[in-house]
């Protein structure tokens, strides 16, 4: 059947009337049903191994483009949509966002799915439904609050399914039943699954603030989402709702195990299991106690397990390292309990050094610990990520099995991150080399021979301030502020923590504004965007986000000041907002403490969108600045090596980087009159000592470089065509970032499927 003639019967079929009668919402209605019906069609791919991609969060973004690209009806919609004089961008911005993730990682699991599918691999995502998705940020008074998340629609992207289990979470018997989201491949023919579980007819209960863990579990188990990014929930529900999702899991990696024709004790040969980050660890013990009910030995049953499972490791960030009282886990799922000892137990009889045990000598699960020993396969998420964890990290476990340890750099979703969001850069590209970059990224690189093309570079420039003045009007109709598209967009957008150094951008929104303040005017004005969420209880980066607030509002007051810089914070930002932020960005903020930030991914989408990076030497930013070259890029700071070495010696003193002249009156200015006249005093002040006196993540170790090098870049902007040229190369060797690349690794080295 034509298109035209499906949207027609759809539309009428739901709404008794014709498409160009159709409000917004109802064609958007008719097009989700579409798609998902299609998608929902396509055929699994085959093979005889298949993979289980386990992850507490997928923070998938708004499905409709994304879909209709896969289903090749991208074009096709779009331009049947504009023969009606209507627009899929206006449909789009009717669909909730499902924000079922925190950040990078929840983000990166999306991308998987994405790449999996595309390769035309059998892989399908297995996480939860959450009713409430990350909470929506509202600013007030100049700091954060939280308001639900209620993303659920009536007749949205989930298919109910038959598949029900049994789960006992302590004392109580529950039902798991599931619900999918088909993930069609682009160019591939064939679609995979997202399976989220959710409590058979829970009675949900109403927002209760943070505290999860009041309220009984049945209730609230598949409620929320923990809004905790690179920090850890030691919180019992957490445990219960892990527990709820491995156990859902592993069943039903059985029942396809037996659907298929395969003996349990066959389960390495047919299955693999990623497990991203800890929080579905527990899948390993619940695998071994299902394996036993079904008549495999104790040891048997872990060998299997242990040729099934990989573990990926996503920072280094002490906080964050999941241990589980065991009276926790004796609560939530006692079942575990005598085979987690077990294991243990084998694990210390062969590795007796107490740096590696499972169980601490405070009866503690060492989830980590617990993957390595018994998965087959342990990766770090960038090259410098990688090789802190088998020479620092975890060394004690890289020299029991070095053969385990391997890297995969992360990647990004080309046809999200570039394909869909910058269609004005897609035309630019198309134009030069034509369209095989969509099945392959690193042809991209065939942009190199247009570096000193006038005529390309010029319609670049031309691009980007599109991108820019697309942004100012998104962001003047739905937040009132009025951005300057002629100045410079300096972007930072990542959740808040300490370490990402937030903060010490801030010094120098405030540097730049003494030096107006002094008569002293920059080339061109700069706009200094910042977008992201604070974890409710992390008292700190909330700090950061008022003094952030309490900037901007200052120079919005400012005559003198607001027509050279501005600062603009994003309320709630989540996807949809990156999907307009990053198009539109000139310089990249990447200022992570070197060794802190495992890998970022926002930094490849914006090199694949070509802005130019202000970074550290940090994550993926070695990586880039390895691919562009030297004067491609903008790098500072202190090195990896360095920040390791002053963590190891205690020997990192902020008093003295406070007293040098010039950062001592950047700090003070967070208790200036000024300041104090719009802000809470005791927030600005709780954050002026700490950054004074403990400053854990070092951020006046490196504002000086950090300034010099930002003032270096935009001197270098004014020099248009030489920018250009930096934007255009990195656009071009942004395609070794691409997820589908990323996938192809994890399938020949860990995976081998198909
Ligand atoms: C997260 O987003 C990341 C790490 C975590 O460690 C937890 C969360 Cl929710 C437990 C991020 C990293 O901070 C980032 O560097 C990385 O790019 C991303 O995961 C994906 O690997």
């Amino acid at each position: 059947m034509q298109l035209s003639e499906e949207i027609f019967q759809l539309t009428q079929q739901h709404f008794g009337r014709a498409p160009d009668q159709c409000d917004d919402r109802q064609l958007y209605q008719a097009l989700l049903i579409l798609a998902r019906q299609r998608a929902g069609e396509r055929p699994a791919p085959t093979g005889e191994r298949k993979l289980y991609y386990f992850s507490a969060e997928f923070l998938l973004g708004k499905l409709l483009s994304n879909q209709l690209l896969a289903l090749g009806l991208y074009q096709p919609v779009k331009d049947y949509l504009a023969g009606m004089g209507r627009d899929l961008g206006v449909l789009e911005s009717m669909e909730p966002e499902p924000s079922l993730g925190n950040g990078g990682l929840g983000r990166l699991a999306a991308c998987f799915l994405d790449s999996i599918a595309a390769l035309g691999l059998p892989g399908d995502g297995v996480g939860l439904n959450y009713h409430f998705g990350l909470f929506r940020q509202v600013f007030s008074r100049c700091k954060q609050t939280e308001e639900p998340d209620p993303w659920l629609q009536p007749d949205g992207w989930l298919i109910p399914t038959r598949r029900a289990f049994p789960v006992s979470l302590g004392n109580t018997q529950v039902t798991a039943v599931m619900y999918d989201i088909a993930i069609p491949g682009a160019g591939s023919g064939c679609a995979n699954r997202l399976h989220l579980f959710d409590l058979a007819d829970p009675a949900h209960a109403p927002w209760v603030g943070i505290d999860f863990d009041k309220g009984d579990i049945a209730h609230n188990l598949t409620s929320f989402l923990y809004p905790d990014d690179s920090d850890r929930a030691g919180r019992l529900l957490r445990v219960y709702q892990q527990y709820f999702l491995v156990s859902a899991g592993a069943q039903l990696i059985l029942a396809e195990l037996e659907e298929r024709g395969f003996a349990p004790d066959t389960l390495a040969d047919h299955v693999v299991i990623q497990i991203n980050d800890t929080h579905p660890s527990m899948v390993i013990p619940e695998l071994v106690r299902l394996l036993m009910d079904r008549g495999l030995t104790f040891d048997r049953a872990a060998d299997q397990v242990t040729a099934a499972c990989a573990y990926t490791n996503h920072t280094i960030l002490a906080e964050a390292l999941e241990t589980w009282p065991m009276s926790y886990i004796q609560t939530a799922a006692p079942q575990l309990v005598p085979i987690l000892r077990r294991l243990d137990q084998r694990a210390k009889a062969a590795h007796p050094d107490p740096r590696v045990a499972i169980l601490d000598g405070e009866d503690r699960v060492h989830m980590a610990h617990l993957d390595i020993h018994y998965g087959f396969s342990v990766n770090g998420v960038a090259q410098l990520h990688t090789d802190i964890l088998k020479h620092t990290e975890l060394k004690p476990f890289c020299d029991i099995y070095p053969q385990k340890f391997s890297n995969k750099t992360n990647g990004v979703t080309f046809r999200r991150w570039l394909e869909t969001c910058d269609q004005p850069l897609v035309s630019l590209i198309d134009d030069c080399i034509g369209p095989d970059w969509r099945r392959d990224a690193q042809k991209l690189e065939g942009l190199l021979q247009f570096q000193h093309d006038p005529a390309v570079l010029s319609r670049l420039l031309e691009v980007k301030q599109q991108n820019k003045d697309r942004l100012c009007r998104l962001l003047w109709s739905e937040q009132g502020l009025d951005l300057d598209p002629s100045s410079v967009f300096d972007v930072q957008i990542k959740r808040f923590h300490e370490y990402k150094r937030q903060q010490m951008n801030a010094l120098a929104v405030i540097h730049q504004y003494l030096e107006i303040k002094a008569g002293r005017l920059p080339q061109r004005p700069v706009t200094v965007l910042f977008g992201g969420k604070a974890a409710p209880a992390y008292v700190m980066a909330k700090h950061i986000i008022h003094l952030i607030l309490c900037l901007q509002k200052l120079i919005e007051q400012d005559p003198q000041v607001r027509p050279w810089l501005r600062v603009a914070m994003v309320e709630n930002y989540n996807v949809t907002w990156a999907e307009a932020l990053i198009p539109a960005c000139d310089l990249s903020e990447q200022i992570s403490l070197a060794s802190k930030e495992a890998s970022g991914t926002g930094n490849m989408k914006f090199m694949a969108n070509g802005a130019v990076t202000l970074g550290t030497m940090d994550g993926a930013n070695v990586e880039i600045a390895g691919l562009v070259g030297e004067e491609n890029i903008y790098t500072f700071g202190a090195s990896s090596d360095q920040v390791i070495a002053l963590y190891r010696d205690r020997s990192y003193d902020p008093r003295a980087c406070y007293h040098r002249p010039q950062v001592e009156r950047l700090v003070d200015f967070l208790v200036s009159p000024e300041l104090l006249a719009i802000g809470d005093p005791a927030s600005l002040s709780t954050l002026w000592h700490d950054m004074k006196s403990k400053d854990w993540f070092m951020a006046l170790l490196d504002v000086e470089d950090y300034i010099r090098t930002k003032a270096e870049a935009l001197r270098d902007y004014e020099c248009r065509t030489a920018w250009a040229e930096k934007m255009l190369v990195n656009i071009a060797r942004s395609g070794y970032f691409s997820s589908d690349r990323t996938i192809r690794q994890y399938n020949e080295d860990i995976w081998h499927l198909n």
